[in-house]
């Protein structure tokens, strides 16, 4: 046996510190996603079962959410026979994609919470919250590389009585085709498909008539107008040519991986654009970020451009972006605008500020790319699609010949097109653009392990002139009575010579210091496991009979300390 003398150890537990706080994530509209192989410990279990929590002095459950993805066949997709070429894609038991054949949160599913939710690292004592599995704890540090902030979140495995949705929606997605179901009303062969769907949330709101036609958004970020300052998210070949746009991509041939709407984010996937049948898009919807994912897969074409054409109701805002840092006036009239390799775009006034981040991701040659700018109420360009104006149309250009990227042929190339808005307040600077560029380019890291609960002994020692108390296992830190949970723990009371030992009193951890609620013992050995929290107290009998005046106040600081630490788990 360890034998530590432990005089007034109260006091050393009173002056247990907690870790430093960490610095606060500053990533508010950013989430943080894991695949399943990060998270070992959790796969196999039911998604509805996997909960998050945040300790800010206390466990706060926070949304989380398990989106499942499978291999799936672009063939199968399109209700068809398979071609041999797959893709790993969201599962959708409501698409030809269909559901996950494995039920259960595997290796490639993804996990994802918001940075926002991510609070401190909980002390010693801290417990695990209510409602979850012992020993279930998956701790996730999410370390900022641009500023090395740090914030934790807790992953646990439910006992059944919470939902992984912690009661929030951040945003809502609705895929409202208007021929009813997907699935047996989807014309995989040949559009339109006409929808009336939109995400939504505090922030924003944004509009789908048709697979590829995106042609509404609102801003309601602090105090936006909320008008409605999208024409179209355009996809031309080069601007006037009107032989392939998101209307000929909607007209033709197409089908959906997902529409999924869950608490932490949305998610909204499909293919088919005109003779790039397997040309994908992803959209994930947050609290106030969109994330645009645009898979080419097509035969050698001659550019492609990706740009949003701005309504009349834009008018009054600014446009910026990396290449024009002054800023021109969104108003249909023309401006002088730089051309280049832009990193990101911003549009700026009272209906709102819409940050747009640009990344390109390809292994072909050149991997060059431009931008394209125009602000014409009446251009001499044929508009294609949406209304008769260009409103600060402007975007990214691949603006030289792109050879073949569709897998079915070899060789073929990938190009990967990422387009992030922040929707945000208006009265943004380039300074928040290029924030929000910055953000999207160094994503946060993860560190993760199992989290081990910890509890805290206080014990206090009356009259300790007359003896000591020896604990078993002793602590690894004498200055930190702290032990795993569940950990059992021996004391044994060592009168002095010619004095001998009074009573041990185990208090109840819902009546912390009070007497009246306390368990005696008058052993000389107590055994505790250590399940929770523990305060007790060793009294030695005085040869006077009275108590001296410092074991009173070290009893009172034993009171505080556990008061502190107490949680509603330990009763
Ligand atoms: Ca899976
Ligand atoms: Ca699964
Ligand atoms: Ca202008
Ligand atoms: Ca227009």
């Amino acid at each position: 046996m360890v034998r530590a003398t432990v005089r007034s150890l109260c006091i050393v537990a009173a002056a247990v510190a907690l870790p430093p706080e960490a610095r606060a994530l500053s990533r508010d509209a950013d989430p943080v996603v894991l695949a399943g192989a990060d998270v070992p410990s959790l796969v196999g279990q039911a998604p509805s079962q996997v909960v998050a929590f945040q300790y800010e002095g206390g466990w706060v459950q926070i949304p989380v959410q398990i989106d499942e993805r499978k291999i799936v066949d672009f063939g199968v997709v399109y209700d068809d026979s398979p071609i041999g070429v797959t893709t790993l894609a969201y599962a959708d038991a409501n698409t030809y994609c269909g559901a996950d054949p494995d039920p259960t949160f595997d290796a490639d599913d993804e996990l994802v919470f918001m940075a926002k939710d991510a609070g401190e690292r909980p002390g010693p004592g801290a417990g695990e919250p209510s409602g979850v599995v012992a020993g279930s704890g998956v701790e996730v540090e999410v370390t900022d590389p641009l500023d090395s902030s740090i914030g934790y979140v807790y992953l646990f495995v439910t006992d059944g009585t919470l939902s992984p949705d912690a009661g929030q929606d951040y945003v809502a997605y609705t895929f409202d085709l208007l021929r009813g179901t997907y699935i047996p009303n989807y014309k995989t062969s040949k559009g339109p498909n006409p929808e009336d769907s939109e995400a939504v949330s505090a922030y924003y709101r944004t509009h789908f008539s048709d697979r590829w036609i995106r042609d509404e958004l609102n801003v309601y970020a602090g105090g936006s107008t909320g008008v409605d300052i999208l024409d179209r998210h355009k996809n031309l070949f080069y601007v006037g040519y009107c032989g392939r746009s998101e209307d000929t991509f909607s007209n033709a041939e197409g089908a959906f991986f997902v529409n999924k709407d869950g608490p932490v984010r949305a998610l909204r996937s499909y293919m088919g654009a005109n003779s790039g049948p397997l040309t994908q898009r992803v959209h994930r919807f947050y609290e106030r970020r969109q994330d645009v994912t645009t898979h080419l897969r097509v035969h050698e074409i001659p550019s492609i451009m990706d740009l949003y054409d701005y309504s009349p109701a834009a008018a009054g805002m600014t446009y910026y972006n990396d290449l024009n840092l002054g800023g021109v006036t969104v108003d249909g009239v023309p401006d002088s605008v730089a051309t280049g390799q832009i990193t990101w775009e911003m549009v700026t006034g009272v209906q709102g500020s819409v940050l747009i981040s640009h990344e390109f991701a390809t292994d072909m040659s050149p991997d060059t790319y431009w931008s394209h700018y125009s602000d014409d109420s009446t251009p001499s360009a044929t508009q294609c699609t949406g209304d008769a104006y260009e409103y600060g149309l402007s975007g990214a250009w691949v603006n030289h010949g792109i050879p073949n990227t569709d897998p079915r042929t070899t060789p073929y190339y990938s190009l990967m097109h990422l387009r992030v808005m922040r929707y945000d307040a208006p009265g943004r600077t380039t300074a928040d653009g290029t924030l929000h560029h910055e953000q999207v380019s160094h994503p946060m890291t993860v560190a993760i392990g199992p989290y081990e609960a910890t509890c805290v002994l206080a014990l206090t020692v009356i009259n300790d002139l007359w003896g000591s108390v020896d604990i078993d296992p002793e602590p690894n830190d004498a200055n930190a009575p702290v032990y795993p949970a569940g950990t059992p723990v021996a004391l044994t009371a060592a009168p002095n010579t010619d004095r001998s030992f009074n009573r041990w009193l185990i208090f109840d951890p819902n009546y912390p210091g009070d007497a009246n609620h306390a368990r005696e013992d008058t052993n000389l050995a107590l055994s505790l496991t250590l399940d929770g929290n523990a305060e007790v107290q060793a009294a030695f009998k005085c040869g006077s009979g009275v108590e001296p005046f410092l074991g009173l106040a070290a009893l009172l600081m034993a009171v505080g300390a556990v008061a502190r630490r107490s949680t509603s788990r330990f009763v």
